[in-house]
């Protein structure tokens, strides 16, 4: 399949997306393999909203990612896997022994009741058998709905009940640097509020010790074996699912701005055109490459570029379990050189964080394989991207900071890499099929250069979310109806003088924290389960490495002497219920907070609080009780 190869054929490809993007789309979607083509490309309105991709078509997007290349690629590693362990042996799985794997498992899933369209939850550490999980469902028609396994119990449970899910694939425990962490018994713990959860099967990794409810819970492996024992394949799982283009693929959970997350909905065939179309070119993957992003499979990141988008270009993409900092800071250029990695997908909270612990990590490494260099989460700030051009690019690798969201299944505004001239600090242009525009608060369009507004998409591209499960409503008012006939990202965006996107930040109660999205909501029903704590106001903060820090102001039901202890508690509960990614790294004991007289929380003036411009409070006439801010200011966490 050819790409991009100039900034010439760039623009003339851009032209021809917006000027005829059926056209356009159409043509990406040719080369896949279709049980049947579709009869018309698109269907929208963004007023419901109904978006539809290549109508009527059927397929099934595993036959994509792998029968498709067993001809040719059949023995070039599809999966290579790098341990937590550095001792413990890498793994490598071609593409032949990838599709002989998620056949066996899509049989399994058969054998355990699972059908076309049920719900599948996957609570899973970062190994090949969460691709092979993921692939696995949607073999057989089922959507994927996978949790990140650092979320706990509460958010866990929250995920499975509201997609219903029927079963949960997990493992007895996830390593993460010198931690060992008990997956199974998180499931245990979240199964108790969900009924709907028939099956659950595990896979043996940290061989940690796990308790197996009867019936319930079957291991992984026995499973498998069983498929074998029979004499004859089982092999219904072996067929694909013939699904249509619009039958949900998956369902991933994201952080809205009430307590509840949202589950975004992708389907089939506008996903598959997307994600392969766009890690083709952003990516600039030639034949033979080792490609590795570091994202979790528990993200869109993962889902998109680690499994999907790679898979589908017939790539080898490397699935790293670990941490960065395990065994030491250099964890990362170490894998590149074992692996002589060519093209390297990270956040800029990760280089950051490698960043501050000096480049004598960096140092023993050669780096001489690496030809791309990519970014995604947040946006990346100068010095990062300078720092990872000139540290680990060695001044010669282009990086791509590339601009996204979960909703919209596949990168938006990027860097071609290698092609597009970049800016540090700016996703650059939008990739061929994304018409950005930037709004006013009151929804006109900026026209023109040198304007900052909020960023918006006025034009349906394949990956485009669909709905949020089980409540569309949700979808259309969240991103379809704050500005009437565009889909509204919830980001800050400036178009400088020479038409480049540069992403100032979220507008709204949501904040990245180390490249995940948290609401802050949320957070605040996780503080609010401690047994002393009536009520709390999570606001984010600039933070140094993690880009925004969580600060929490909290009022305690009776005084307690001892604070410390009250703020190590406060830590706990919110780690146990939602997970350690969601830790406030600054609690304030406050007596009230500033509400409006109808009895909204002013958050604006908690934000300026916590980033210590206190003389800029803004009006604080309209509050209920004024003299709270003067109490909260005098009390600040520094
Ligand atoms: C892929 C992902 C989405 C939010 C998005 C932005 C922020 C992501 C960049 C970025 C600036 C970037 N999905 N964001 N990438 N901001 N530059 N290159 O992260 O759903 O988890 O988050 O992340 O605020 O709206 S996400």
């Amino acid at each position: 399949m050819q790409r991009i190869t100039s900034l010439e054929q760039y623009q003339t490809e851009y032209k021809h997306s917006v000027e005829n993007p059926e056209a356009f789309w159409a043509e990406q979607a040719e080369q896949f393999t279709w049980h049947k083509k579709w009869d018309k490309v698109l269907e929208w309105n963004f007023d419901e909203p109904n978006v539809k991709w290549f109508v009527g078509g059927k397929l099934n997007i595993t036959e994509n990612c792998l029968d498709r290349h067993l001809a040719d690629k059949g023995n070039q590693t599809a999966i290579l896997w790098e341990p937590n362990n550095p001792q413990t042996p890498a793994r490598k799985i071609s593409y032949k022994e990838l599709h002989q794997q998620v056949c066996e498992f899509a049989s399994v899933l058969k054998n355990n009741g699972a059908k076309k369209g049920d719900r599948i939850c996957i609570y899973m550490p970062m190994v090949p058998e969460l691709a092979i999980a993921v692939l696995a469902c949607a073999r057989i028609g089922a959507i994927h709905s996978v949790v990140f396994g650092g979320f706990s119990f509460k958010s866990l449970s929250d995920r499975i009940y509201d997609a219903e899910c029927n079963i949960v694939i997990t493992a007895d425990g996830a390593f993460r640097g010198a931690k060992d962490i008990p997956l199974k018994s998180v499931v245990d713990e979240a199964l108790q509020t969900s009924p709907s959860v028939k099956k659950v099967i595990v896979l043996k990794h940290t061989n940690t010790n796990v308790v197996m409810q009867n019936e319930r819970d079957v291991w992984w492996k026995e499973e498998v074996e069983k498929l074998n024992l029979t004499g004859i394949q089982n092999l219904s799982g072996f067929k694909a699912e013939i699904m249509d283009s619009e039958d949900p693929l998956f369902i991933l959970y994201t952080s809205g701005s009430t307590g509840k997350p949202k589950g975004v909905v992708h389907t089939t065939a506008g996903y598959m055109t997307y994600v392969d179309y766009t890690f083709r070119n952003v990516f600039q993957y030639n034949a033979g490459d080792v490609y590795w992003c570091t994202a979790d499979v528990g993200w869109i990141t993962g889902h998109s570029y680690l499994v999907y988008g790679p898979l589908l270009a017939g790539a080898t993409t490397l699935m790293f379990e670990g941490i960065p900092t395990y065994p030491d800071a250099g964890r990362f250029w170490n894998v590149i050189d074992k692996h002589q990695v060519n093209i390297f997908y990270t956040a800029p909270t990760a280089i950051r964080s490698l960043e501050a612990l000096g480049l004598d990590f960096v140092k023993p490494y050669k780096l001489d394989s690496l030809r791309v260099l990519g970014s995604v989460g947040e946006p990346i700030n100068v010095e990062a991207w300078n720092w990872y051009h000139v540290n680990i690019g060695k001044n010669k690798c282009p990086i791509v900071d590339t601009y996204w969201q979960t909703e919209t299944g596949g990168i938006m505004i990027s860097p071609l890499a290698g092609i597009t001239p970049t800016k540090p600090g700016f996703a650059t242009l939008p990739l061929p099929g994304v018409q950005p525009v930037l709004l006013n608060e009151a929804g006109k369009e900026l026209i023109g250069n040198s304007v900052e507004g909020r960023l918006c998409f006025k034009f349906p591209w394949p990956g485009i979310i669909r709905t949020t499960y089980g409540d569309h409503k949700r979808c259309k008012e969240t991103y379809f109806d704050v500005f009437k006939k565009y889909y509204f990202t919830g980001d800050g965006c400036r178009r400088d003088e020479d038409g480049y996107y540069r992403i100032t930040g979220r507008v709204d109660d949501v904040i990245k924290v180390s490249g995940h999205l948290l609401g802050t909501a949320e957070i605040e029903n996780a503080i609010n389960e401690h047994p002393d704590i009536v009520e709390s106001a999570v606001v984010g903060f600039p933070h140094d490495i993690k880009g925004w820090g969580i600060y929490a102001y909290v009022i305690c039901d009776h005084q307690r002497k001892d604070v410390d202890a009250l703020k190590a508690e406060i830590v706990q509960t919110v780690t146990k219920y939602m997970g350690p990614i969601a830790k406030p790294d600054k609690i304030q004991i406050v007596s009230g907070l500033p509400k409006t007289r109808s009895g909204k929380i002013m958050r604006r003036i908690l934000r300026k609080i916590a980033e210590h411009d206190l003389d800029n409070l803004g009006d604080t006439s309209t509050l209920l009780d004024p003299a709270v801010v003067e109490e909260i200011k005098a009390g600040a966490v520094k």
